[in-house]
């Protein structure tokens, strides 16, 4: 029986599955006596450093937490779980944390880095661990902003450092106590195997000094990730099938020769294909519900059975995308557009993109120039933090004769337009393509993250299912213009083209969609591709 501290805070699904898949029974704390009762007691901490303290202080556990520590009690943090065991926080001044290890956890700060660190990285560990013990250098899933900085762990808690910029505390363990920065529930089998090893271990009775190890001087790296991307509507029987278009369009062109007439590109079941991607190596899965299944009640929204289906079976982050707005269902109930992401973290996503519903906030914010706090990005990076909230972009290519010809950001293109045009911007849309607005891509992805965006997913209608390769000129664009990871998508045709999209831009991550579903390229073949051209790969 594993005891787990869930406040309901975010996505907490995912540790109770792959507690469930590994043979164990979970429970919940139902008070602050469950802490020192539990035989194993599991703390995925979720959130922003300052609403996990305010939270284990409101529930009456910052004490019986402390405590359990020092008797040594079997006790697994995970991510803020292992933030929460310093001092304090950068993230939240003056909101005092367990204080069982020295120091302030501080953002990074190299600016050469995208932050949050987004993706799958190394770990070197400091010492023998019952609980790493089958740890044989695979990437781990990280996702935050802030870190323990080494200098303030000594070796007795000391287990595992990770680099990015500069190295910090990815491991700590004392006895039977243990915390993670990365998210072993969301690591694939190497993350599974090492919960199962802390599900499984023997405690000790009291805390042995474990031998040392020298880590010498080597260093970890970032992965590029390759996420495989599933379009998610309902056809015309009304089933829900996973559909893939070219520019947008998701239809057979009819009979007439008219794209518009023939029916919604089948190409498989959604838990089915997710599944399929997992085992096949996928570094992540984007579901985007590209209709609004607007005539369901909000509990019985088709995505959510999706989600908790998929994270039964999945142990790699989920996004999904697609209708992240207020929202009143068929009930007649109204939705803020927090309520609406609230469901989908419980389901068992991990992240969620927002579309439309940015360009709208964007527009409204260029206007008044100020935040309002109250878009869907604000509300729900205030309350699952930055790294929860992914921004889906959707832009066309607009061609001028000359960048004074518009205020919008222009590129000097390759590709010249139809009139000889030797410029271009990026108008975004909403509404799935249908509707240009007077707002470029520059804008979009660098006022989002102003109101608190964690991530750049960027689409390409142009490049959408061309298998031309990634559009380049987009992407540095837009990379340039954010501090936030950007998500190369749109085009993809190759592993060639995996290669230079990583090769000539500085995306963190590349996603396609049709040459996975038609298994014309399998993720095994690009991540082979990457390694033989030295790009870090999981
Ligand atoms: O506006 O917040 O409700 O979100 C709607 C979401 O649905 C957006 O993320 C938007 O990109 C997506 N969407 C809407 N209509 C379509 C459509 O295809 N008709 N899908 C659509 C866009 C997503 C792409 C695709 C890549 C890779 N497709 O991410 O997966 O282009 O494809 P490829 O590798 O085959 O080239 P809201």
């Amino acid at each position: 029986m594993i005891t787990l501290l869930d406040y309901g805070a975010g996505n907490v699904r995912s540790v109770r599955n792959a507690i469930t898949r590994l043979g164990h029974t979970v429970r919940d704390v139902q008070g602050p006596q469950d802490i020192l009762a539990a035989e194993k007691l599991i703390f995925p901490g979720v959130g922003s450093f300052g609403s996990v303290m305010q939270r284990l202080q409101h529930d009456g556990l910052v004490e019986p937490l402390i405590e359990r520590i020092r008797l040594n009690k079997p006790f697994l943090g995970i991510c803020v779980a292992l933030q929460a065991m310093f001092e304090g926080s950068e993230e939240s001044p003056g909101v005092a944390g367990l204080g069982i290890l020295p120091g302030q956890v501080k953002r990074f700060t190299n600016r050469n880095l995208s932050v949050p660190q987004i993706g799958w990285n190394g770990i070197i560990t400091h010492k023998e661990s019952p609980i790493l013990k089958d740890y044989q250098g695979q990437k781990l899933y990280f996702v935050h902003s802030y870190r323990a900085s080494v200098a303030d762990v000594g070796p007795e808690w000391l287990l595992a450092t990770t680099d990015y910029g500069d190295s910090f505390v990815s491991g700590v363990e004392r006895g039977n106590v243990t915390a993670f920065q990365f998210h072993p529930e969301k690591s694939g089998e190497a993350g599974l195997s090492i919960l199962n090893n802390f599900l499984n271990a023997q405690g000790q009775e009291s805390i042995e000094v474990r031998p040392v190890i020298q880590p010498g001087n080597r260093k970890t790296n970032m992965a590029k990730r390759i996420i495989a991307c599933l379009d998610v509507r309902s056809n015309d029987q009304g089933d829900l099938v996973v559909t893939k278009g070219d520019q947008y369009d998701v239809r057979e062109p009819g009979i007439s020769g008219d794209s518009d007439a023939g029916d919604v590109r089948n190409l498989g079941k959604p838990v089915d294909l997710a599944r399929r991607y997992y085992e096949e190596g996928a570094d992540e899965i984007t579901f985007l519900n590209i209709t609004g299944f607007r005539d369901f009640p909000m509990q019985d929204q088709p995505m959510l059975e999706v989600l908790r289906k998929t994270s039964e079976n999945v142990f790699v982050p989920l996004t999904i995308g697609g209708g992240i707005r207020e929202f009143t269902d068929s009930d007649g109930k109204h939705y803020s557009a927090l309520d609406v992401a609230a469901e989908y973290f419980r389901s068992g996503a991990d992240k969620i993109s927002i579309g439309s519903d940015a360009v709208y906030a964007v527009e409204e914010f260029l206007q008044t120039g100020k935040k309002s706090g109250r878009s869907a990005i604000e509300q729900i990076s205030f309350v699952y933090g930055a790294q929860a909230v992914v921004i889906s972009v959707d832009p066309r290519r607009v061609y001028v004769q000359t960048p004074e010809a518009t205020t919008h950001h222009t590129i000097a293109t390759k590709t010249t337009g139809p009139k000889g045009e030797k410029y271009c911007w990026y108008q975004c849309t909403v509404k799935g393509g249908r509707e240009g607005r007077d707002i470029d891509a520059v804008q979009l992805a660098s006022t989002c993250e102003l109101l608190g965006a964690g991530e750049i997913l960027l689409n390409c209608i142009d490049k959408d299912g061309t298998n031309s390769g990634f559009d380049h000129e987009l992407i540095k664009q837009v990379r340039g213009a954010v501090s936030i990871p950007v998500i190369a998508s749109s085009g993809a045709g190759s592993a060639q083209h995996f290669i230079e999209v990583f090769q000539e831009t500085d995306a963190e991550a590349a996603l396609a969609a049709g040459i996975f579903h038609r298994q014309e390229v399998p993720i095994s073949e690009v991540k082979e591709a990457l390694r033989k051209n030295n790009i870090e790969t999981r």
